[in-house]
C-alpha cells in the first residue's frame, strides 16, 4: 500500500514536472548555438523544395558518420524526422562527400583545389538530371565544416538556390587552450567546473565530450589545450595519458588533436633527473622518450604548449638557456611525429623595466633561432588581456618566426562572467591592428595567418571560457565569444557585426526583432565595459588576485609591475604611462609609422591615449575637452550603456524564452551596479589623487574612498591558485 502510493506519488510528481515544470523543456542554453529549432511552415517549404532526402557513401570514416549524425540530428529538430539517406540520388538530394568517397562526386570535376584540406563548397546543381545540392570536400572533416555550414544556413532561414559557396580556413592551427588544472579547477574560468571528468576518465565517455567537440567543430575549431599553461607535471604521467588519450579518441572524428601544456621541469619531477637544462643530453632523450610514449597511444597528437620563465614557472633560463634553446629541445622530440612547439611570449620580471617592453626585449633577438616546428604564441596586447591595449609590437618584429596570436575568450579583465561583453569588436581590432612590418597593409591578421612573412605554421588560440555550466560558457552570450573566436579564427578578416548577426539568429531564432536589438547591444558592449573600467588607454586597474572589480590605489604588492598604480602614474600633475621617446620608450618597438603615430600627442588615438602618455588633469583632448572631463565622461557613458543594454533586453521579453530571458536581465542588472562602481571607485581615487573638484554635472561617488578600498571578495571565482 505504502509502495503504491509511493509510486503513485512519484509518477504525480514526474508528470508535474513533465507537464507544468517550465524547466523541463526550457531552453537553458545547453544547445549552444546548434538549436536546430522547429521550422515555420513556410521555411519548411522552402527546404522541402530544394532537399528531401541525403545521398553519402555507405562505407563511412567516423568523421562522416559524425556529418549524418549532425544531418539527422538537424533535420529532426528543425523538420520532425531525419530525412532518408542512402548512396543513390535523389531529386531534390543533398549530396554530401569528398570524390575519393562517392565517385558521383568525382565525375563532376569541382574545383575543389582551392580548398585545402578543411575547405568545403556548397553547390546547387543538376547532376543526371536532378537538382541537388551538394556539400564537397577534399577531405571528410571538410565535409563536416560544410554540413554544419549547411545546417546553420537552413536553421537561419537563407535562401536555399542556386548556392555557390566555397570556404577555406586563411590559418591552420585554430586552438582553444583550456585553463583546466587536473582538480577541475578552471583559473580563469567562470562557468563552473572543468569539462574534463580527470577522475571518470578514461573509463567513462561523458557525452558532454562529444557535445564540445560537435560545438568545436561546427565554428572549425581544430584543436583543443586540454590543461593549464601552470602546467601540473602529473599530466605527463602513463595515468592521464590513458586520459588525454580517451578524449583524443572522441574528439578525432571531429578533427580536433588535443595539446598538452607542460611543465619544463617535468623530467625532474617525474623522471628523478637532476636538472631540466635544454641542453643536458639526458634531458633532451627523457622528453624525447615521453613523446615516442604519447604519440604511441594518441598517434595524431598535436603538440606541447609551453609557459616558461614566466610568473614563477621553471623554464631554460633557470639554466642560463635561452627560449629558443628550450623550445628547440622540445621540438626535436615531437619533431619525427609530426607535432608543433606553441611556446608563450608572455614573459616579464625585470623590475626596473617598462612590463610593456619586456617579450619584446626578450624575443625579439631571437627571431630566426627557433626550430620548424615551433610556434611562438603572443598575446593581442604587451601586456595582459585587458579591456584595450595596443598591439603587441612583436607581431610586427618577428620576421623569421612564426607567431600564433593568443586571445583571451574568458572575461577575466571584462567582468567575467556576468558582463555582457561581445568580443568580437576586440578579435576584430587586434587582427586588424597595422603592424607596418612589411608597409601598410601588414596587419596581425596576415602576420599569423603566414602570408606576410611566408610563413609555413599559421595559428591562433583563445583561452576558453567553457566549464560543466548548462549553458557552457557562464552565460547566454559568453557563448558568442566562444562563437566569434571559431569564426575569426577560420576568417581573420570576418567581420563582428556579421557573427554577431549570425550568433543571434542561431540562438534566439531568426527573427529581426530580436535579432536587431540584440546584434546592437553586443556591438556595443564591449566598448562600454572600456569606458566604465578603463578609458582612455588606462590598463590594468583590477582588483589583487581574483582581478574582480577596480583597485586603483593598490600600490603595495611585491612586485612593482603587479600594482595598479604602476599603471595610471597618477599623481597631483597628471596620469598615465609616459611610453614615448622620452619615457620608457616602448613606442620604438613599433615599426616607425605605428610609433610616430603613438609617440606624438597630436596623433596618439585618444583611445591610446594613457597608454603611451602621461599627461595633466587639465590637458586638452583633440574635441577641446580636458582629460578630467572626459575621463568623468567616459565612466559615465559606460554606466549609461548598460543602463541602455538593460533596457533595450526588457523589451524582448516576449520574445526571449523564459530561462534565457531572466538570466540575461540578472546579469544586466549585476552589471550595472559593477559599472557603478567602477566609476565610482575609480572616480574617487582620481579626485583623492588630484585634489579636483568633480567636473559638474557627473555623479559624486556613492561612498568615500576608504569604503571602497576596504571591499574583499576572497571568494570570486577562478582565481590562480
Ligand atoms: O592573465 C594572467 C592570468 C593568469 C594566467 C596568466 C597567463 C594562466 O591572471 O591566471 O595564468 O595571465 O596567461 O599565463
Amino acid at each position: 500500500m505504502i509502495a503504491t502510493l509511493f509510486r503513485f506519488v512519484a509518477i504525480a510528481v514526474a508528470s508535474a514536472v513533465l507537464t507544468v515544470g517550465p524547466s523541463v523543456n526550457a531552453e537553458d542554453g545547453h544547445k549552444l548555438w546548434l538549436r536546430y529549432a522547429p521550422l515555420d511552415t513556410a521555411a519548411r517549404a522552402a527546404l522541402a523544395s530544394r532537399v528531401t532526402a541525403i545521398t553519402a557513401a555507405a562505407d563511412t570514416s567516423p568523421t562522416l558518420a559524425a556529418a549524418r549524425a549532425e544531418l539527422d540530428r538537424g533535420f529532426a529538430g528543425m523538420l520532425g524526422a531525419p530525412l532518408p539517406h542512402d548512396t543513390a540520388l535523389h531529386d531534390h538530394g543533398l549530396v554530401i562527400g569528398t570524390p575519393a568517397s562517392l565517385p558521383a562526386l568525382a565525375a563532376l570535376h569541382l574545383p575543389l583545389g582551392r580548398l585545402g584540406h578543411d575547405g568545403y563548397l556548397i553547390r546547387s546543381i543538376r547532376m543526371n538530371g536532378k537538382d541537388e545540392t551538394i556539400v564537397a570536400a577534399n577531405t571528410d572533416i571538410g565535409v563536416l565544416y560544410g554540413v554544419f555550414a549547411l545546417l546553420e544556413r537552413i536553421e537561419r532561414q537563407q535562401p536555399l538556390a542556386d548556392l555557390d559557396i566555397v570556404s577555406a580556413p586563411r590559418i591552420d592551427l585554430r586552438i582553444l587552450d583550456h585553463w583546466d588544472n587536473l582538480d577541475g579547477s578552471v583559473e580563469r574560468g567562470y562557468a563552473g567546473r572543468s569539462l574534463w571528468d580527470w577522475w571518470t576518465l578514461p573509463d567513462y565517455k561523458d557525452p558532454l565530450y562529444t557535445d564540445y567537440a560537435r560545438a568545436d567543430a561546427s565554428i572549425g575549431i581544430n584543436g583543443a589545450v586540454l590543461n593549464n599553461v601552470n602546467a601540473s607535471p602529473d599530466i605527463l604521467r602513463p595515468r592521464y595519458l590513458a586520459k588525454v588519450a580517451a578524449l583524443a579518441d572522441v574528439f578525432r572524428p571531429y578533427g580536433i588533436k588535443v595539446y598538452l601544456s607542460v611543465n619544463f621541469a617535468s623530467p625532474m619531477v617525474l623522471g628523478d633527473l637532476k636538472t631540466a637544462d635544454p641542453l643536458d643530453p639526458a634531458v633532451a632523450a627523457w622528453w624525447k622518450r615521453k613523446a615516442d610514449t604519447i604519440y604511441r597511444a594518441i598517434p595524431d597528437f598535436g603538440g606541447f604548449l609551453v609557459k616558461a620563465n614566466s610568473e614563477g614557472q621553471p623554464g631554460p633560463q633557470d639554466y642560463h638557456r635561452s627560449h629558443a634553446d628550450g623550445a628547440n629541445m622540445l621540438a626535436a622530440a615531437l619533431a619525427p611525429h609530426g607535432g608543433v612547439v606553441m611556446w608563450r611570449a608572455f614573459v616579464y620580471g625585470a623590475a626596473d623595466k617598462d612590463r610593456a617592453k619586456q617579450a619584446f626585449d626578450e624575443f625579439k633577438p631571437l627571431d630566426g633561432a627557433f626550430a620548424a616546428n615551433v610556434i611562438l604564441q603572443v598575446k593581442n596586447g604587451p601586456i595582459d588581456f585587458q579591456p584595450r591595449e595596443p598591439f603587441s609590437p612583436l607581431f610586427g618584429a618577428m620576421h623569421r618566426t612564426p607567431m600564433m596570436l593568443e586571445l583571451q575568450i574568458t572575461k577575466e579583465y571584462l567582468g567575467q562572467a556576468t558582463s555582457l561583453a561581445y568580443l568580437g569588436p576586440l578579435f576584430e581590432e587586434a587582427l586588424r591592428a597595422d603592424t607596418y612590418a612589411r608597409g601598410k597593409g601588414s596587419t596581425v591578421a596576415r602576420v599569423i595567418d603566414g602570408s606576410l612573412f611566408g610563413n609555413r605554421l599559421s595559428g591562433i588560440a583563445g583561452v576558453a571560457n567553457t566549464g560543466r555550466d548548462r549553458d557552457w560558457a557562464g552565460s547566454t552570450f559568453n557563448q558568442a565569444n566562444w562563437f566569434v573566436f571559431g569564426r575569426m579564427a577560420w576568417n581573420p578578416d570576418a567581420d563582428a557585426g556579421a557573427v554577431a548577426r549570425e550568433w543571434s539568429e542561431l540562438t534566439f531564432g531568426p527573427d529581426r526583432r530580436i535579432t536587431t536589438p540584440v546584434v546592437d547591444m553586443m556591438m556595443r558592449s564591449r566598448e562600454a565595459v572600456v569606458d566604465y573600467m578603463t578609458p582612455l588607454g588606462l590598463a590594468h586597474q583590477m582588483g589583487t588576485g581574483n582581478h574582480y572589480g577596480p583597485a586603483p590605489w593598490v600600490s603595495d604588492l611585491a612586485r612593482p609591475e603587479w600594482n595598479p598604480t604602476y599603471y595610471n602614474r597618477a599623481d597631483r600633475t597628471g596620469i598615465g604611462f609616459d611610453r614615448t621617446a622620452s619615457g620608457s620608450d616602448a613606442v620604438s618597438q613599433y615599426a616607425p609609422p605605428v610609433a610616430h603615430r603613438f609617440d606624438d600627442l597630436a596623433t596618439v588615438p585618444d583611445a591610446d591615449l594613457l597608454w603611451f602618455h602621461h599627461v595633466p588633469w587639465d590637458y586638452r583632448l583633440h574635441s577641446g575637452e580636458t582629460l578630467w572631463h572626459s575621463l568623468a565622461d567616459h565612466y559615465q557613458h559606460g554606466v549609461e550603456e548598460v543602463a541602455a543594454m538593460q533596457r533595450e533586453w526588457a523589451t524582448l521579453a516576449p520574445l526571449i524564452d523564459a530561462q534565457r530571458f531572466a538570466k540575461t536581465a540578472a546579469f544586466l542588472s549585476i552589471e550595472h551596479r559593477e559599472a557603478v562602481w567602477w566609476r565610482d571607485a575609480s572616480m574617487a581615487y582620481w579626485l583623492h589623487v588630484s585634489g579636483l573638484p568633480l567636473p559638474a554635472g557627473y555623479p559624486a561617488p556613492a561612498h568615500d574612498l576608504g569604503y571602497y578600498e576596504a571591499l574583499s571578495f576572497p571568494n570570486a571565482p577562478g582565481q590562480a591558485k
